[in-house]
């Protein structure tokens, strides 16, 4: 029989590459650059699986095509907002993604930025690399202590619980938890959490916000001007989720008016680019979507993939099917 046609869209780690070349007759996108609506198209036409990542766009127009020959789109990521998981079901394409293998990684990048912008590290390097630091004086470049403040995290998935577990057991944070749905009590007991009923009871709480819920129609702009009225004058945003949960025009206008702290982002609403008002403001801190971005990470990433398409070339369902 022959070898399914697959096509990886983004350069991936080099062992990953070559385990599925030997398994799939495999087509990588060597430039390395962003598929275009219309590359994606035809590949769904050309190929038996398309493996995207967050940078293809597939919305309901990319499917509309006569004859589809992809039967199942395996993300290269947690998050598929990215695509349009109804238009590839009525095309009767199935989707993956890779949830797990990335939490803990997440988590990192999250705590990362929560440390960084509480306790100015970027203001701080940018200083000492511009020749601008005069010295050490009590009063210079004074954050925010993290140790036991309160944290609110909304989503309260893996990446969710991850990030509760590095700040509650390891900086004895207070953690709040706001999520759709309920989280079993065992599950809140071992962050000693507690869940509110809203967003809007989350927010006036926290001394720090991070976001850990999927991007998407359903979450675009759920914090908006309103909602970061609603935190502390003193408070910082932190996302790692998806740029579209966060109004980043509001973002601005809060970050120049003193409404919050600061904040920290590792996601954007049309990445790569950022927008200027942001660029300018020092309260913040800015990170290219580095949350999964290590090397054990996005080989398991690859690996992770890898099963779901064996599975389903197999016959069997695959573990992480999300459409
Ligand atoms: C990935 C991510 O780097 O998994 C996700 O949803 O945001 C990152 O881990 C990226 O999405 C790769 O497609």
């Amino acid at each position: 029989m022959a070898k399914p046609k697959v096509l990886v869209t983004r350069r991936w780690p080099a062992a990953v590459e070559a385990k599925m070349a030997e398994v799939f007759d495999l087509s990588i996108n060597r430039d390395d650059r962003p598929l275009t609506a219309s590359d994606i198209r035809g590949a769904l036409g050309d190929y038996d699986a398309v493996l995207p990542t967050v940078t293809d766009r597939l919305p309901a127009q990319v499917f509309d095509l006569p004859q589809t020959r992809t039967r199942i789109l395996a993300n290269y990521g947690v998050g598929f907002s990215h695509i349009d998981t109804e238009a590839a079901k009525s095309r009767g394409i199935a989707v993956t993604n890779t949830p797990d293998v990335l939490s803990e990684c997440t988590a990192d990048i999250a705590m990362t930025l929560m440390l960084m912008v509480a306790r100015r590290a970027g203001e701080g390097e940018r200083e000492l690399r511009d020749g601008r630091w005069t010295g050490w004086r009590p009063t210079h470049l004074v954050g925010t202590k993290v140790s036991g403040a309160t944290l609110g995290i909304i989503g309260f998935g893996r990446i969710g619980q991850a990030m509760a577990q590095r700040a509650h057991h390891g900086f004895g944070m207070k953690i709040l938890v706001q999520n759709r749905s309920a989280i079993a009590p065992e599950v809140l007991a071992r962050y000693n959490a507690e869940q509110v009923a809203s967003v809007e009871d989350l927010l006036p709480r926290c001394d720090f916000v991070s976001l850990h819920c999927p991007g998407g129609a359903a979450n675009r702009h759920l914090i908006n001007a309103r909602r970061l009225d609603l935190m502390k004058p003193d408070a910082f945003l932190i996302n790692t989720a998806r740029g579209e949960v966060v109004d980043e025009h509001a973002l601005a206008q809060a970050l120049w008016f003193g409404t919050i702290g600061g904040a920290g982002l590792d996601v954007f609403e049309r990445e790569p680019v950022v927008p200027d008002a942001l660029l300018g403001a020092d309260n913040l801190v800015l990170l290219p979507h580095l949350g999964s971005a290590t090397r054990q990470t996005r080989e398991d990433m690859g690996f992770r993939v890898l099963a779901n398409l064996t599975d389903f070339f197999d016959g069997k369902t695959p573990r992480d099917r999300v459409a």
